[in-house]
């Protein structure tokens, strides 16, 4: 899990990590959505989310230099494209803590500013798509997709996105093909899949844009742990974002998106064939309900 299975020097890495923040603005825009939030909840967020800052400008009397700072960073963050990473990386956490917490099933975790939706159908047991030369430790990730009173649910959609192992997401770094990296499978009679990938590579976030100006100012760190990204459905159940993560990567203890959970804590084990690793994880999801 080290960038030395590439040769590419720190400054590309660089420059195609900036490019990754801005290409998530562009994606945003895509996404379809409802914008009729009412007008009374409009009016007590607000409400609530200007008086809380009213009150950090009060406990820290902020200082006009302080404020000057502020608007040309915002700006900055705006011209950068970097909304959707700054967003997702300090807010989402807890967007999905409280739309999740009333569910029985396994815990998920934020989706982050890179999926993209309609990724390769693979079926039950496939490889995702990938190079034929993709650096990285070879990886097969199985399990079983079941509803919360334990029994199996064949059909279910497993998607499956990650970075590679230059901490990369292909449609947002540029020089990848579309699609590396990201797959679609369906659970088997038995609620089963199997796939077969690489292992991620920790994931920096941008240093050189407004989120990385924020990093630096702050004294803090720019990295996410290792992390597979999901998304478990099948009808009539609540869909699960997932992130899984690998033991002893250093930034499970701190990482910079605040999305990791003791759940979600994969078990790697050497290959049967001696090939790369094998890991076992089953979904249990939850059934709307009415
Ligand atoms: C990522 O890869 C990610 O998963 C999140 C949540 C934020 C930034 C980059
Ligand atoms: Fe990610």
């Amino acid at each position: 899990m080290s960038t030395d299975t590439n040769p590419t020097s720190q400054a590309t890495l660089e420059a195609r990590a900036a490019d990754s923040g801005a290409n998530a603005t562009a994606a945003f825009r895509k996404k379809p959505r409802a914008l009729d939030v009412p007008t009374e909840r409009v009016d007590a967020i607000a409400t609530d989310a200007l008086q809380a800052l009213h009150e950090v400008i009060r406990k820290h009397r902020l200082t006009y230099e302080e404020y000057d700072a502020l608007k040309s960073w915002l700006i900055q963050v705006g011209e950068d494209g970097e909304w959707p990473l700054f967003l997702d990386v300090w807010l989402e956490h807890v967007v999905e803590d409280v739309n999740t917490d009333h569910r029985e099933g396994n815990k998920g975790s934020i989706e982050g500013p890179y999926y993209v939706p309609g990724s390769p159908e693979q079926g039950s047991h496939g490889t995702i798509p990938m190079r034929d030369d993709e650096p990285g430790e070879a990886m097969t990730f199985q399990g079983q997709v079941r509803t919360t009173d334990g029994s199996a649910l064949p059909h279910a959609k497993v998607e499956l996105w990650q970075a590679n192992a230059d901490g990369f997401y292909s449609q947002y770094a540029p020089g990848l093909p579309d699609w590396n990296l990201r797959g679609s499978f369906t659970t088997d009679d038995e609620g089963r899949f199997e796939i077969h990938s690489i292992v991620p590579a920790p994931y920096q976030i941008p240093t050189d844009g407004a989120c990385g100006k924020l990093i630096a100012a702050a004294g803090w760190h720019a990295w996410r742990p290792a992390h597979l990204h999901l998304k478990v459905s099948a009808p009539d159940h609540e869909l699960l974002t997932a992130q899984l993560y690998f033991p002893g990567d250093p930034h499970n203890q701190d990482d910079i998106a605040t999305a990791v959970k003791p759940e979600l804590m994969l078990d790697p084990k050497p290959a049967a064939d001696g090939q790369g690793k094998v890991v076992d994880y089953d979904f249990v999801i939850d059934p709307v309900r009415a």
